[in-house]
């Protein structure tokens, strides 16, 4: 029998990201939450691997933001390496696309309990228990932005008879939201009998197969607001037989999107005192968050739409500075059930009734969004947008040139 390994697996920390756009706005106390948020979610990981007395800690790859690591964003992580050290966990860690080892930075020396996969091909590294070789890990480190090459085929079990692992920092050759870097196929994976696969780069947590674990934990904050809902790392216990992996949450701001149903209430008025009630209901859940809500509905005073929510953000996000679990709303949208009933108007013989038609057969959306998802800036604020974002942005359209052609009509 082999003995029962318990680790944390995270990866993408993208410490000291810039979170530029989000912080317009606000106070300065509620950025500096936003600023420091993702050095504090590394301090959650390192308190949950204490608490947890975790053998040791895996790290994949996008520890830092930029290839040009930060000195705060260093000398932060090797603190909490001592603390590590101190309670004898270990921490494997290779470096990602966001931090290949190509890039510039101020040399810091990490404690002794730190291994570094630096090397582009893959490695093997030894993991001792009470003495005993326990585990061989294996892993390798980005040296420039991209790597194209299938990584899959370099991992191999040796002949020891002891827990494989393999860090790999890359996409699944399938995937066509991402860049795809270091593709592999979980056939691969399968072939080469690890016994957990610790995966990075791909920011949505997701456990890709079950057994053995093909995991991604996702990063350990969010972003921005495509980077939604609880944010943290898997902590891990490999047994022989089986392994139980647990999410722990590991964000210190939310980024959430809240949808709210107003067909009960008419008034802005109203939806005021809903969300004020919602917020003090949820605030010790969510907070500190930054929200967008989404109304489904029909309010009275619809002509004074955007005013009256301009007005309504100010008022909701007055007092939230001083508030330790803050919920700052950041944007609000009104899904409003038209007046319009649209398959009836498609079948007329006017020219509305042609734009409905043009917009039902055009499949044009992806050249049109190009301009933004491919623009060099632009793509990494917007970077792509699922199928689900693209019929709402075509329906918001909609929406919006049929309101005004029927108005206009209306009033001539
Ligand atoms: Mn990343």
């Amino acid at each position: 029998m082999k003995p029962t390994l318990r680790f944390i697996h995270c990866a993408d920390l993208h410490l000291d990201s810039p979170f530029k756009g989000i912080g317009s706005g606000l106070s300065s106390r509620l950025s500096k939450d936003i600023m420091e948020s993702t050095f504090q979610a590394f301090e959650r990981v390192i308190s949950h691997a204490l608490e947890n007395e975790v053998d040791f800690v895996l790290m994949v790859g996008d520890l830092f933001d930029q290839d040009g690591r930060s000195l705060k964003a260093q000398i932060r992580l090797k603190k909490g390496f001592e603390t590590l050290h101190k309670a004898g966990i270990e921490v494997f860690l290779s470096h990602g696309n966001h931090d290949h080892t190509g890039g510039s930075f101020y040399p810091v020396k990490y404690p002794a309990n730190v291994t570094i996969f630096n090397e582009e091909s893959v490695s093997t590294v030894p993991f001792y228990k009470n003495g005993e070789h326990a585990a061989n890990i294996q892993g390798f480190s980005y040296s420039r932005r991209a790597i194209y090459e299938e990584k899959a085929a370099e991992y191999e079990r040796t002949s020891e008879d002891v827990y494989h692992i393999g860090l790999l920092h890359g996409s699944i050759a399938t995937n066509t939201d991402h860049d795809v870097y270091a593709p592999f196929r979980i056939s691969q994976l399968n072939e080469a009998g690890h016994d957990y696969w610790a995966l990075g780069h791909i920011h949505k947590r997701q456990i890709l197969q079950e057994e053995p674990p093909v995991v991604y934990p996702g990063n350990i904050q969010g972003r921005h607001h495509k980077e939604d809902g609880a944010k943290g790392c898997y902590l891990v216990d490999l047994e022989d037989t089986e392994t139980t992996l647990t999410f722990l949450p590991t964000h210190s701001v939310l980024f959430q999107q809240i949808t709210f149903d107003v067909s009960h209430i008419h008034t802005f008025s109203e939806l005021h005192d809903e969300v004020d009630k919602w917020k003090e209901e949820n605030r010790k859940v969510y907070g500190p968050m930054i929200f967008k809500i989404k109304i489904e509905g029909h309010l009275d005073g619809d002509e004074m739409r955007e005013e009256a929510l301009n007005s309504l953000v100010d008022v909701w996000n007055d007092k939230e500075e001083e508030e330790e679990a803050w919920m700052w709303l950041q944007d609000i949208v009104v899904h409003s059930t038209p007046s319009w009933d649209r398959e009836e108007l498609k079948q007329g013989a006017h020219f509305v009734a042609d734009l409905i038609r043009l917009i039902d057969e055009s499949d044009e959306v992806d050249s049109m969004l190009a301009e933004l998802t491919t623009h060099k800036q632009g793509r990494r604020y917007v970077g792509t947008f699922s199928e689900e974002e693209k019929k709402e942005i075509i329906s918001e359209a909609e929406s919006y040139l049929l309101k005004s052609l029927l108005q206009e009509g209306r009033s001539e």
